[in-house]
Formats: structure tokens, sequence, C-alpha cells
């Protein structure tokens, strides 16, 4: 799964990404700094279903600390997009190619106001506008590809019945199903002629796609400085429909260095951290006291982990199942309990998990058992989250 992190430049998405997975990458007090993009992984965390058992898991394709699964998934950190990208303005949009089998969209936005659109350093931007800018920019980069050859494409699409068929084709790159085309024909009153539409009517359905197949979550960062806590309240009033997530990435980061470096204990999203070591330069003391009384006891968290969280089990609506091989100790063939957890949509069914797990079971596969029940289930049967489930396959 991957979830990419967006929005104007020199918002914080490089200190987000870097805190999420830990990555080592460029930061900068000014516009531009990414270029290429950065992979890293981060996880999803969610409560391990161990301690049912009463004892430790033994994880294999994902982490457990303090009975917390850590899911990894896939962040990419990309260039900052600036109002008329698609005109090529700043660097453009083709590097948002590099997202195209993004499921998720994290948009970084600077909620202090202390930077323009642009990515310049003034004393106040209005950070609604970061948010309307970036989703007709994003909706211009999918617009773009779609019109791709659209003469042929649209001619082709517009032979009977086949409108859903031909558009699709042309954004199967974007991970776009058929039947997402098809709900969003109808949704929005499209005609099935597409070589009769307008720019506008091509550019609604590119807006209406990218909602779809590219929904975002709203990061407002850099929450600790003056002014961001009034923009934040405002930014939820202005876009009740958006899950925005006020967030201090420097915090984090800063966090999660000193947890690795041995200096705090801290669990990522947690609203507290232990001091390991008491004698610690000045500096480095003032930096943690800040974070504890304006990011922590202010805001319950620094936000980034609830962003990845909220972007997998809120705006994807994932489900989380533990597949075993022995369904009354829930352990792998190897003996392992609880070795794998994976990410699901809801409304997943039992012979998708399969697939996830791999594609050559779907074939193989004759029946599932639910773990918790004994019961056995088909292959149409829909998953819950923290099912542990036995997947019965062919040889
Ligand atoms: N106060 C504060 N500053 C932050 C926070 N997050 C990032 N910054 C600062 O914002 C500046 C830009 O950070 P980057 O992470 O490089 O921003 P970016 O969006 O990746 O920028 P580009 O790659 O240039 O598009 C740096 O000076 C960071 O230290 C935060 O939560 N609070
Ligand atoms: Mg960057």
């Amino acid at each position: 799964m991957i979830i990419g992190v967006v929005g104007g430049p020199n918002k914080g998405k490089s200190t987000f990404f870097s805190a999420a997975t830990l990555v080592d990458v460029e930061i900068a007090n000014r516009p531009f700094t990414t270029i290429k993009p950065n992979q890293g992984t981060a996880y999803v965390s969610t409560k391990c279903v161990h301690e049912e058992k009463e004892k430790p898991c033994q994880p294999v394709n994902s982490k457990c600390e303090n009975s917390i699964r850590l899911i990894p998934i896939t962040l990419l950190d990309v260039a900052g997009l600036v109002p008329d990208a698609h005109k090529g303005k700043g660097l453009g949009n083709a590097f948002m190619n590099d997202l195209m089998q993004a499921k998720a969209l994290i948009q970084v936005l600077d909620a202090s106001g202390r930077t323009d659109l642009e990515g310049n350093s003034v004393e106040s931007n209005d950070p609604a506008e970061d948010v309307r800018f970036l989703e007709k920019e994003i909706s211009y980069w999918i617009n773009g590809i779609l019109t791709k050859n659209w003469g042929k494409i649209s001619k082709q699409a517009s032979l009977a019945g086949k409108a859903s068929e031909g558009l699709a084709n042309q954004l199967t790159g974007l991970g776009i199903t058929e039947d997402e085309v098809k709900s969003v024909l109808e949704k929005g009153s499209f005609s099935e002629k597409p070589d009769s539409w307008s720019e506008e009517e091509i550019l609604r359905f590119s807006e209406e796609i990218r909602k779809k197949s590219k929904p975002m979550i709203v990061v407002a960062n850099k929450i600790d400085l003056e002014g961001a806590k009034e923009n934040y309240e405002r930014l939820v009033k202005e876009f009740p429909q958006h899950i925005i997530i006020p967030c201090c990435s420097e915090a984090e980061l800063a966090l999660r260095k000193a947890a690795k470096a041995g200096i705090i204990e801290y669990v990522p999203g947690s609203s507290e951290f232990k001091l390991l070591k008491q004698e610690l330069p000045e500096k480095q003391r003032k930096a943690l006291e800040f974070i504890m009384s304006n990011v922590l006891k202010k805001w319950g968290s620094t936000g980034v982990q609830q962003a990845i969280n909220k972007t997998a089990f809120g705006l994807l609506s994932l489900i989380v199942v533990y597949p075993v091989q022995d369904s009354n100790k829930w352990q792998s063939g190897k003996g392992n309990f609880l070795p794998d957890a994976y990410l699901l949509r809801k409304g997943s069914t039992a012979i998708r998990l399969a697939e996830a797990i791999h594609s050559g079971f779907v074939e193989r596969f004759i029946a599932a058992v639910d773990c918790r029940t004994g019961q056995r289930i088909g292959k149409d049967h829909e998953l819950k989250n923290n099912d542990v489930i036995k997947i019965q396959l062919s040889h």
C-alpha cells in the first residue's frame, strides 16, 4: 500500500515523511528542497489481538511493540506543487506520476500561515487556499493523463456501452477500476459519449475521479507556531467533509530520533514520553520541554501517527486481518503465533485475503475458517476488523 505525501513547497512534507519513516532526507526552510521522491516505510498502528491468547505474538510481516501491531505501508514524499503546476509553474506536475499507485494522499500544509503558496516565508497566508489549489492541481494532473490521445480514446469510449471501459483503460495506471469509472459516470450524470464532452466536462470528470481514486487527508502542520491553532479551527469549519489533523512533524522527528538514541522512551502516537537520561545538554532539555508543554499536552500527540492511522482506517476504511494456518493455536506452518497482519478494504471477502497473501491462492482456495468461532466460511464471506482467518487451499 502506497500513500503519497503532497502539498505546496516548504510546508514540512519531508519532515513529516522523515518523522514517520525515520529515513534521513534533506529538510530546509526554502521551497523545492525535495526534487526526487523519497520513499520509506511507515507503520499503521492498531491494538494487537495477541492479548486474547495471553501471550506475545511472533510477527513476521509486521512488528508488535507494547501490544501495538505495526503494519508497514510505503510512504512517498514528493516535490512541492504550486498553483498552475499543470502549466509548468514551479517543477510542474509531471513528478506526480511517481504517485500513480498511491491509494491515498496526505496533504501537509503550514497551519501557521508563514509560507505562501509558492513556499516563500510570509507574515500570513490562508491555509484554506492550500487545500483548494492542491485539489485543483491534482485534478489537472489526472486530467492530463486522461486526455493524452483524447481524440482517439473518447471516440472509442463513445462506442455503444463502452464509455466506462474506454476511460478506465486510460486510467488503469492510476489504479482506477472500471467500476469506479462507472460509478462516477452515473453519479455525476455524465453523458455516455465522451467525445461530445466539453473541456469543462472532462475536467469535472477528472475532479470526481480524483475524489474517488486519490482521497486526501489534511495535515495541519507547524501547529506549534503562533496563529496555527486559530487557522486549524477555521480549516475544520471551512472543510467539514475533510479529515484534518493538527500536527507538529518537527516534534515527532525530534522525539523519534531521541527515542532511537536512547534518550527517551516514546511510543509514536502517544501523549507522553519518559526521560531515560537525566543529564542532557541544556538545548536538548529545553526542546523536549517545549514539545511536552506546547505540543503533547496541548494537542494530545504530535499528530504524525494519527495522520497515518486516520488515512488507513478513516479515509480508506481499511480493516486488519490476521491469516494463520493453525486455527486453534493461531500459528503459521512454522509455528509462529499470529505472524502476519494484512490491511484490507472494508467489505473484503475471504477470497480477497487469499489474493492479498498470494495471487496464486485464488485458484487454490477451497474455504476458510473464522478461527474465533471455528466456523467454516466461503469465499464471499465478508471479513471483519481483527478477524483471525485460516485459509484452506487445494494442493
Ligand atoms: N515550527 C515547525 N517547523 C516545521 C515543522 N515541520 C517542518 N518544519 C520546518 O519547515 C521547513 C520546511 O520543511 P521541509 O520538510 O523541508 O518542507 P517540504 O514541504 O518538504 O519542502 P520542499 O521539499 O521544499 O517542498 C523546515 O525548516 C522545517 O524544519 C513543524 O511541525 N513545526
Ligand atoms: Mg521536501
